[in-house]
């Protein structure tokens, strides 16, 4: 196997004998196989829309079947397997309609493979024809073709999670198709790999905002909130991952149980969504980093629902109490289709809960675009005044190493005439640190999950409108942390913007070359983090 897609990988170049997140050789090659036939299926996708034919159902399993290549999703050989059969189902059955439109056939090898019948040989099958790495001789074009699938794999997945909601644009789904079709072109000068990139921020702004007006539209503009980090007596269920929807369902199925429904990691900031808060055993938040699941998890005395990423390896200690839905899978894990909860209720009723109050911190969520903006007034006044120096947005995925601290002790050093922006799961660092506030201002400042970075970018924006300059010029710095492939693209969005000087760490991509490299720091100015000491000085002077 070769897999270098996260910022864990092995060694820092890439995971050759097993994956660090624990995906095995046949998942990665079953993963590879995925890809490789949905590039197939992106070509006749776009051939049959030269003739008029654009069908919704391929559409959006295209971004399903990405999604579950994305790091921490989907560990089930099974599924995959059955993904990258239907991938050639729809494919052969889209080249039929295109065929009879009198559209072209493709011929590429990825639009005709035949694949194998038996698991064994679908993995031996991926082996050969999945890695992208051997596919280019030029190391820079590899590069970019693999900061390009990578991004898609991120707005593959927020076009999944806004379409749930009902929120689509046909312009995503057209690009996903002409990006994963490029891969295996070889008439691609390098410039225009670039510029492909930076097409994949422009379609990821999009998704995100797709996937803003679902959760808006469908759930309130979330207010600023209080929610607790300890827990009350009675039956309990951990709902984890990304995907509101799933968390309504279950709200709803539980209703009048006698069951407390706790969120974890990305789950935290919907309990300002004022049509998820409003049910009473909406109780509260358990648990820290994603990468602390499996201690957490197993002093958790209900059911564990997982919705999307982030989802480790499964012990023994919980693996009776723990479910998939949507995408995500795991081996042996019961996975619920249809949004059915009854199996999580039934095993929840069956566990003892929390057997007494227990008594913890609380933190603050709900600071998305709306709440920020119904306080520019008060915000402006601030900076005017030199009661607020700086904004900091400190932002991005967690992961395991070391050298994350930076992030945590980076926060706890911001000088306090300056205030915190966060949002997604690399808050789990810092988010229950009391920042106190700046005359009523929150110094620490939650705005949501990774994909409310479009709210974080409204807010940057309505700042800059309001000072009368570029968001480059606003007294803004941005300390981003990286690891999955949503990160990937939200990075591609803040480029394709414009977005200069931002901060990452806490180490750069395994799949960007030196010379790629150049080419965004030439561009943007990006750096990699040093220490919170040399930023911070960097950066205030
Ligand atoms: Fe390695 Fe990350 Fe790929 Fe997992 S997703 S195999 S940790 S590079
Ligand atoms: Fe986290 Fe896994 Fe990326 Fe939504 S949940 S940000 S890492």
């Amino acid at each position: 196997m070769f897999c270098y897609q996260c910022e864990q990988t092995a060694g820092g170049k890439g995971c050759t004998k097993i994956g660090v997140c624990g995906k095995q050789p046949d998942v990665a090659a079953l993963q590879d196989l995925l890809v490789y036939a949905l590039r197939g299926l992106s070509q006749v996708a776009l051939e049959g829309r030269k003739k008029g034919i654009n069908e919704p159902s391929v559409n959006a399993f295209v971004c399903k079947a990405l999604f579950s290549t994305l790091t921490n999703v989907n560990f089930d050989t099974g599924r995959i397997a059955e993904l990258a059969k239907k991938t050639v189902a729809l494919r052969d059955d889209l080249k039929g309609k295109v065929r009879q439109a009198g559209g072209k056939d493709v011929l590429t090898p990825q639009a005709t493979f035949t694949p194998e019948g038996s698991i064994e040989a679908l993995v031996a099958q991926g082996e050969k024809l999945g890695p992208l790495q051997a596919m280019d001789e030029n190391e820079d074009i590899r590069s970019l073709k693999h900061i390009v699938l990578f991004g898609i794999k991120g707005v593959a997945a927020y076009t999944d999670h806004a379409g749930i909601l009902g929120q689509t644009d046909d312009d995503v789904y057209k690009f996903i198709f002409e990006a994963l079709a490029a891969i295996d072109r070889t008439d691609i000068p390098l410039n225009d790999w670039v510029g492909l990139a930076m097409k994949t921020g422009e379609a990821n702004i999009r998704a995100m905002e797709l996937l803003d007006a679902g959760n808006t539209g469908t759930y309130g503009h979330p207010v600023p909130t209080k929610v607790p980090l300890g827990a009350k007596k009675g039956k309990a269920i951990l709902i984890s991952g990304h995907d509101l929807k799933d968390l309504e369902e279950l709200l709803k199925q539980t209703e009048g149980k006698g069951i407390n429904v706790y969120t974890h990691g990305e789950m935290l900031p919907t309990h300002g969504y004022p049509l998820l808060k409003k049910y009473p055993h909406f109780y509260g938040h358990y648990g820290t980093a994603w990468w602390n699941q499996q201690k957490e998890f197993a002093e958790f005395p209900g059911a564990i629902l997982m919705t999307t990423n982030c989802i480790m390896r499964v012990p023994p200690a919980y693996k009776e109490n723990i479910f998939t839905t949507g995408l995500v899978g795991w081996p042996e894990v019961p996975h619920i289709t249809d949004l059915d909860f009854s199996p999580v209720i039934a095993k929840a009723l069956s566990m003892p809960g929390f057997t007494e109050d227990r008594n913890g911190k609380s933190v603050m969520v709900g600071f998305g675009r709306n709440a920020v903006m119904g306080v520019a007034g008060t915000v402006i006044e601030a900076v005017k005044k030199k009661n607020i120096r700086h904004f900091f947005l400190v932002g991005g995925c967690d992961g395991a190493k070391p050298g994350r601290n930076y992030y945590a002790e980076f926060v706890k050093k911001v000088p306090k005439d300056c205030v915190v922006l966060t949002l997604a799961c690399g808050k789990f660092r810092f988010f229950d640190e009391d920042l106190g506030d700046i005359g009523g201002i929150p110094r620490l400042l939650d705005v949501g999950q990774c994909n409310d970075a479009y709210s974080a970018v409204a807010i940057a924006k309505a700042l800059a409108g309001a000072f009368n300059v570029e968001v480059n010029d606003l007294p803004l710095s941005m300390v981003l942390s990286w690891y999955e492939q949503k990160a990937v693209a939200i990075l591609l969005s803040l480029f394709a913007l414009g977005i200069k000087n931002i901060r990452l760490g806490p180490s750069l991509p395994a799949f960007v070359t030196p010379a790629v490299l150049d080419v965004l720091v030439k561009n943007f100015n990006v750096m990699p983090v040093s220490t919170p000491d040399e930023d911070l000085k960097a950066i205030l002077g």
